[in-house]
């Protein structure tokens, strides 16, 4: 049975209060156009995206009053008539960032599904996960593999996508030194158990103890405290020594603040590439020309991922390849969740409760 009302985190406008809502209007079977679904939130992560969408600090600004959260694990409740799925009523699926996009354009038909002009991002454009019944497309929920516990799949469904295709992007082979920057976060950490899966020397840089023993124990090489190293190049020449002297083949910068973009190109190896994930606002990469040719260097940027990434990064978790590390809240927490965020206070991912 569908309830009318759910509790749903919300706001009006960015910056502004973060309302919990008891009375959510749930959208009922009758109510859904052809391509959508009805989903039964069970838990959300918690993306370091959905801070940046309340604070409004991206060039483009959310949808408001927006439900956030593009982390959902749940159940499928109804499917809208006129639907042609293999979804069924029951089946346990993920809502991840890339709710929707028109899989005919060139960029949907090159597997590139984020950078279609039609996409649709939960929690951004549309509602997301922060509530116990959320609307969402058929053509882009992914199935959960039977038996990978919900709460393990959320962080999968941004975090591990996104850096799982990240890591396609850096061009690195088996053996290769491959940086992740922001390591002890939420993307972070889960980067450094895809690059040790598929046999990469990982160096981890972020900042406490916590996520130091956190990340120790994926067997990540080495992990550097970027704030033991705040002088002049001093991160550059720590950077560079724990990878053979040489620096690393591949930097994944995942953090959320900008500093950590400004030494990448000057430890890279020689062609090596730089994967821009973490999007902090206003914020540059500077590249020296002379430097970038004469080391043939690499930039690219990745965007979450498609389809089938979602569906290979779920499926590293099912096999127990990656251990997302998680501490599970309630719905009602978010603000406070945002609160500790904001003061890289989290390592990995808070998961929220949403029943
Ligand atoms: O598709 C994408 N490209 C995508 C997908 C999902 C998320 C991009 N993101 C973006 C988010 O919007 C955010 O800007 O990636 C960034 C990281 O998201 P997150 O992992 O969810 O954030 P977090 O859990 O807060 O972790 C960030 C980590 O960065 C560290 C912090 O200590 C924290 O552990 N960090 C910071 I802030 N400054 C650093 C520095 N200078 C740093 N680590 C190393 N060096
Ligand atoms: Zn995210």
């Amino acid at each position: 049975q569908i309830p009318k009302e759910g509790v749903a985190v919300v706001f009006d406008k960015c910056n502004g209060p973060i309302r919990v809502d008891k009375h959510h209007h749930v959208v009922q079977p009758s109510e859904l156009k052809p391509g959508e679904v009805l989903v039964r939130v069970e838990y959300t992560g918690v993306c370091h995206t959905d801070l940046h969408a309340w604070k409004g600090d991206w060039p483009a600004a959310p949808k408001t009053p927006l439900v956030g959260g593009h982390e959902g694990a749940g159940h499928v409740v109804a499917i809208a008539d006129g639907t042609t799925t293999t979804l069924k009523v029951g089946d346990a699926v993920g809502i991840k960032w890339l709710a929707d996009s028109c899989l005919n354009c060139e960029n949907c038909r090159l597997g590139s599904e984020a950078t279609c002009d039609l996409a649709q991002c939960s929690g951004y454009t549309v509602d997301g996960s922060f509530q116990q019944y959320a609307v969402s497309f058929a053509r882009h929920l992914t199935p959960i593999p039977d038996g990978l516990p919900l709460e393990v799949a959320a962080p999968i469904l941004c975090a591990g996508v996104t850096v799982w295709k990240a890591l396609k992007e850096a061009n690195a082979k088996p053996g290769d030194w491959v940086v992740i920057s922001g390591a002890g976060g939420g993307l972070g950490h889960l980067a450094v158990q895809y690059a040790a899966a598929v046999g990469y020397r990982v160096v981890g840089i972020d900042t406490g103890d916590d996520k130091r023993k956190l990340l120790a124990s994926y067997g990540a090489d080495t992990f550097i405290d970027f704030k033991q190293f705040g002088g002049e190049g001093k991160l550059i020449e720590e950077v560079k020594r724990v990878c053979d002297g040489k620096g690393p083949h591949a930097a994944i910068i995942t953090s959320a603040g900008g500093a950590a973009y400004n030494d990448a190109l000057e430890y890279l190896r020689p062609h090596g590439t730089l994967v821009a994930v973490g999007l902090p606002p206003d914020t540059y990469i500077k590249a020296n020309v002379f430097w970038t040719v004469f080391k043939s260097l690499r930039v690219v940027g990745s965007y979450v991922g498609n389809r089938q990434d979602a569906i290979e990064a779920l499926d590293f978790a099912a096999r127990g390849k990656v251990k997302p590390q998680i501490v599970v809240e309630p719905l009602e927490n978010l603000e406070k969740v945002y609160h500790r965020m904001e003061q890289g206070a989290v390592p990995g991912r808070i998961v929220l409760k949403n029943f």
